[in-house]
């Protein structure tokens, strides 16, 4: 190989404070893990020497401890964007305010990285399966960004990871659109079509180094689906087979996008068990364990996603079946993987989860009482609003009954009530379609909410005198506020509010 072989402390050496840097990977899935592990070490000697060091990180999706924790924990992030996940170091420094988190829709931010919107890239780090002598490189289990980053950046660092199967060549379907005015339609007309290329290819000249590693790529396994979790799954199959049946959703079945956890995994299983739902095909962001099952159960026919966010476990047993999978699954860019126009034309069923939900039907997936950042937006305004139809699920309460998942009125909305057609718990499913704000209400209190809740919502409803969808705007966050004085919603009393 004619690139020099480095450590991931030499390749740490090269980054500078300020320097713009892209990540390969969607998820902890594809990256990279030991030189961004380096360079916090390297920001912690520059702040001990008394030296500012902080760079600007972009990536695909959220990545994983051995970036967004660790350079966290160094204090070396400066601005983060798409989307970080599941990491308190990383969500305690957003909160705050010593990281300038700007929480994105998947799919805009490779074409606005292209656009100029927020300057240049100076380096890009890529986990690969391998790079030949003239830059064809074959990725991780995870694409996100990085075939526009590598095209943008200055410098390419490879981590070159051999936990990888050489047989993950022909996995990947690498496309970047024209940008206006010049874009094509994108040419998939089934999640099945392939339009791109099984490798990225880069400009050889811009390979500073490799770094050879034998990180495992895979992650810890899920805990096991609790029945709060199973029953929401089971109220997803539910209505999903109540729309087959009533001719709404074609007997061949459409499409489907999950999100990542456990909700998801007790979705896929409950259509795994029945019988009714016929084998489908999956167009989404992250496939995890359960899909695995399911392709190789025939239920999923083919799986189009970003990455593949499974465990070692899976990982293992995905390396040893490789040949089987290969005309099974497309690893492609976000910017595809999660596009609007193909999403809204194969008519893809969008499943996503919500934080909390308003009586009227908007959605808050990422503000904890309207003001702390969770997680992000991720993909599921990119599903949700070009959806086939787009459900939104969450347990009922969350923190042992004393918080609702169903307020009068959403402290954040993400997915506002147009992009929301149907709220599901553990409760029951509310379908919005075709109704108006105050019929929402009424489907929202009566099937979601938990029965704790339902007079205190009824009350609120009954309350609102004015406008189409009436709410009091005095009441309007009397459970947050009485969450935040007396540490339960259920004490909330609205005639305190009205004086
Ligand atoms: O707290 O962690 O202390 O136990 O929030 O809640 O119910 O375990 O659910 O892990 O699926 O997370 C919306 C955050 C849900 C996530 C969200 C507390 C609760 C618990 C987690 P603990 P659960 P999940 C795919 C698409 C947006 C992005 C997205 C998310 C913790 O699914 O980030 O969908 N989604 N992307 O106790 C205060 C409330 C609460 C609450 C729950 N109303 N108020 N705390 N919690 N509801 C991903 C990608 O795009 C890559």
């Amino acid at each position: 190989m004619k690139f020099p072989i480095i450590t991931a402390e030499e390749a740490a050496e090269h980054f500078q404070n300020g320097d713009t840097v892209g990540l390969s990977g969607f998820t902890m899935a594809g990256a990279p893990k030991v030189i961004s592990m380096s360079i916090a070490a390297k920001a912690r000697r520059e702040h001990e020497a008394g030296r500012e060091f902080k760079i600007n990180i972009f990536s695909g999706a959220s990545t994983s401890d051995f970036v967004d924790g660790e350079l966290s924990r160094a204090h070396a992030i400066n601005m983060r964007t798409p989307y970080q996940a599941n990491n308190k170091d990383s969500r305690n420094a957003i909160n705050a305010h010593e990281m300038h988190y700007f929480d994105k829709h998947l799919s805009e931010l490779a074409q606005e990285v292209r656009y100029g919107f927020f300057g240049g890239i100076d380096k890009v780090i890529i986990e690969a399966q391998s790079v030949s002598d003239d830059g064809e490189i074959v990725l991780s289990t995870g694409t996100g960004n990085i075939p526009t980053f590598a095209r943008l950046t200055k410098e390419i660092y490879i981590e070159l990871n051999d936990q990888l199967s050489p047989k993950m060549l022909g996995l990947h379907d690498i496309y970047v659109p024209l940008d206006p005015p010049s874009r094509l339609p994108i040419p998939i007309l089934k999640p099945s079509d392939r339009i791109g290329s099984p490798i990225l290819k880069v400009d050889p000249k811009k390979i500073v180094g490799i770094v050879k590693t034998s990180m495992p790529v895979g992650k810890k396994p899920f805990t096991p689906i609790d029945d709060k979790t199973l029953q929401i799954g089971n109220n997803v199959c539910e209505f999903l087979l109540g729309e087959v049946r009533a001719g709404r959703i074609p007997k061949t079945f459409l499409p489907i996008q999950s999100g990542v956890g456990n909700v998801a995994n007790a979705v896929l299983a409950g259509l795994d068990a029945s019988a009714e739902i016929p084998p489908f095909q999956m167009f989404t962001e992250v496939i995890q364990d359960s899909v695995i099952k399911l392709i190789e159960s025939g239920k999923c026919t083919f799986a189009s996603t970003s990455s593949m966010t499974i465990s070692n476990d899976a990982m293992e047993e995905f390396n040893s079946n490789l040949d089987f999978f290969h005309d099974k699954l497309a690893l492609r860019p976000s910017e595809i993987s999660n596009n609007p126009e193909i999403i809204r034309r194969l008519g893809v069923i969008a499943m996503n989860t919500a934080l909390e939900a308003d009586i009227f039907g908007n959605v808050n997936s990422t503000h904890v009482v309207g003001t702390k950042m969770m997680n992000g937006i991720g993909g599921s305004g990119d599903f949700a609003r070009n959806a086939y139809v787009s459900i939104f699920s969450c347990p009922s309460t969350a923190k042992d009954g004393l918080i609702s998942a169903i307020v009068p009125m959403a402290t954040h909305v993400d997915h506002s009530e147009h992009s929301v057609d149907v709220i599901i718990t553990e409760q029951g499913f509310a379908d919005l379609r075709g109704k108006d704000p105050i019929q929402r209400a009424h489907e929202v209190i009566e099937r979601c909410a938990h029965p704790d809740y339902r007079p205190l919502l009824r009350e609120y409803l009954n309350m609102g005198k004015i406008g189409q969808t009436p709410h009091t705007l005095r009441a309007a966050f009397a459970f947050h506020v009485t969450l935040n004085e007396q540490g339960d919603m259920r004490k909330t009393d609205f005639s305190k509010f009205m004086n």
